[in-house]
């Protein structure tokens, strides 16, 4: 069964003021839509049809065009899902809980996690990962991330940002910072929650 781009769970415009329409359609449709069609093609008639994402990431990322385009579209696929109209403030529950421990604060948290996304040379992404229980912030060049082997913290990702210039050149031209300021006010916390307890 070859990948399918998923479907965004919101409008285009809903991030709006803090991720621009315009910026979302091309980032998904065109972005991810290429992602997933390269990773198509690199995959068919090969021995790696019919492998998850997951598998293809672990097994398969000495392969470039499986490397570069199967990260791409794993990690857009985790990206839509952490944001959301209704995205921002403080996390409750769990995920709080975890953040405490592992960083004594939300604003300690937050400051780790900007500076992970702010100081990541050319692309990449910026991550929090869950790795035995705990969570670890890290970031990776590229598509890579923490699921490949070698990569970053090595944990499971269960919140990403993408730091390419694709995401956010629109609207923040060189204005990186301001970019991942924003995307603390669109971050579906109750989402990061679930996946926090399904990864630990
Ligand atoms: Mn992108």
């Amino acid at each position: 069964m070859a990948f399918e781009l998923p479907e965004l769970p919101y409008a285009h415009e809903a991030l709006e003021p803090y991720i621009d329409k315009q910026t979302m359609e091309i980032h998904h449709g065109k972005h991810h839509g290429g992602y997933v069609t390269k990773l198509n093609a690199a995959v068919e008639g090969t021995d790696m049809t019919g492998k998850s994402l997951e598998e293809l990431l672990k097994d398969h990322s000495d392969v470039p065009a499986v490397r570069n385009n199967g990260g791409g579209h794993w990690n857009h696929s985790l990206f839509w899902t952490i944001m959301g109209p209704d995205g921002g403030g403080n996390p409750t529950g769990d995920i709080m809980d975890a953040i405490h421990e592992a960083f004594g604060d939300f604003e300690k948290f937050k400051t780790e996690f900007s500076n992970a996304a702010a100081t990541r040379f050319g692309s990449g992404w910026a991550w929090v990962c869950v790795k035995d229980g705990k969570l670890e912030i890290c970031s990776s060049a590229n598509q890579d991330n923490p699921l490949m082997p070698g990569v970053g913290c090595g944990g499971t990702p269960i919140l990403g940002l993408d730091v390419w210039e694709h995401a956010y050149y629109l609207k923040y031209q060189n204005k990186r910072p301001d970019y991942i300021d924003a995307f603390f006010s669109v971050i579906n916390w109750e989402e990061v929650n679930k996946k926090f307890l399904a990864a630990k």
